[in-house]
């Protein structure tokens, strides 16, 4: 790189621009982000050499979700409670790898945030090189900072969050944010070795033509959510039906594609397995950030009958039916629950 070249704004810059925008800001938050971006850069360096240093692979052991682990899972998520706890701004992290919610250890700082993360999602991907993704939520806490972080600081609604985003590590690997004020989407400069502004005020397409769903669960989803899935794949030239399906398994890459391109991504309830009565999907995890993604730029997200940011939390690890994407896409899947009457 030749010396005063101009590579654009860098995510410390615009987190910075952000904060300065607050005067009683205390540069806290923006600590706390800058150690989500380091841990981002890390795990990304991981993922990307994962097949030269063999952590590829099952880790041998079962998640709280009863999943295997993969190596990079556990990887991902020692770098993020590593990173974030010695930020010095966190008081507890809850892991979707961990069982319980995790204090920050007496020895170290504390501050005033809690972040739910996910820290690879998709994994189950990673052996044929799909993409996959970081996804997290910061909240602050509720109790007093004198006082034991409580079950109530961890599950707060997703309307609390101060923040939420995800890293998605493709065919380039890429940082989406918002802390409530639009959505804004940087790429990894290898080179540089920074994340530079490329998607500034990212807004979702009104109204999209591409659907994501795991449609092998069809047997299994409600009537109106059967309707809905036969309506969009009926061919109406009029209104530019069938809609296209892509699906890869992976909720970050499926959320970012709908997010450039519009359109809806249902991850719905699901009849058959008792895991799954709300669906597959954690609310604090994945549904919640990515709902706070998607209404920043103008979509929505729904359990079909909720909004998602409103569900009260009553356990950390708890699964929600999630249908997000196109802001007409998504009234209209709730217009099909609506005329049957609700599910
Ligand atoms: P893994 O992390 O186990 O791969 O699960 C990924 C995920 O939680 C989410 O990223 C996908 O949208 C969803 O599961 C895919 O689930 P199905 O395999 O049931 O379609």
């Amino acid at each position: 790189m030749h010396a005063g070249m101009n590579i654009g704004m860098t995510v410390f810059d615009h987190i910075l621009a952000n904060q300065q925008l607050n005067p009683q800001a205390t540069g806290a938050f923006t600590r706390l982000l800058m150690a989500l971006v380091v841990a981002a850069k890390v795990v990304h360096r991981d993922v990307a050499k994962a097949g030269l240093v063999d952590i590829l692979g099952r880790a041998g052991t079962i998640n709280v979700h009863g999943e295997e682990v993969q190596k990079l899972d556990h990887l991902a998520n020692e770098t993020l409670k590593r990173l974030l706890f010695s930020s010095g701004e966190v008081c507890a992290l809850v892991s979707e790898e961990e069982g319980d919610v995790l204090e920050t250890p007496r020895q170290l700082k504390r501050g005033r945030y809690l972040v739910h993360f996910d820290p690879l999602d998709g994994s189950s991907n990673i052996d044929a090189n799909v993409s996959t993704g970081t996804i997290f939520a910061v909240y602050s806490r509720q109790t007093s900072p004198e006082r034991e972080v409580a079950m109530s600081d961890a599950l707060q609604p997703g309307v609390n969050q101060a923040a939420a985003g995800y890293i998605i590590y493709g065919s380039s690997c890429m940082l989406v944010y918002t802390t409530g004020d639009g959505v804004h989407g940087f790429t990894l400069d290898p080179s540089v070795g920074e994340f530079i502004l490329s998607h500034p005020d990212i807004t979702i397409p009104h109204k999209g033509y591409i659907y994501s769903a795991n449609e092998a669960n069809y047997a299994h989803w409600d009537a109106p959510t059967r309707a809905y899935l036969d309506w969009i794949k009926n061919p109406d030239e009029g209104h530019l039906r069938p809609y296209t399906a892509r699906y890869i398994g992976s909720l970050v890459s499926d959320f970012h594609r709908n997010l450039l391109y519009g359109g809806i991504f249902l991850y719905p309830a699901d009849n058959r397995d008792p895991l799954k009565p709300k669906g597959k999907l954690r609310l604090l995890c994945e549904a919640n950030p990515m709902s706070f993604i998607a209404e920043q730029a103008g979509g929505l997200a729904t359990t079909g009958t909720e909004r998602i940011l409103e569900i009260r939390p009553e356990n950390i690890h708890q699964r929600a039916p999630l249908i997000v994407g196109s802001p007409d896409d998504v009234r209209l899947y709730q217009d099909f629950l609506a005329r049957a009457g609700g599910s």
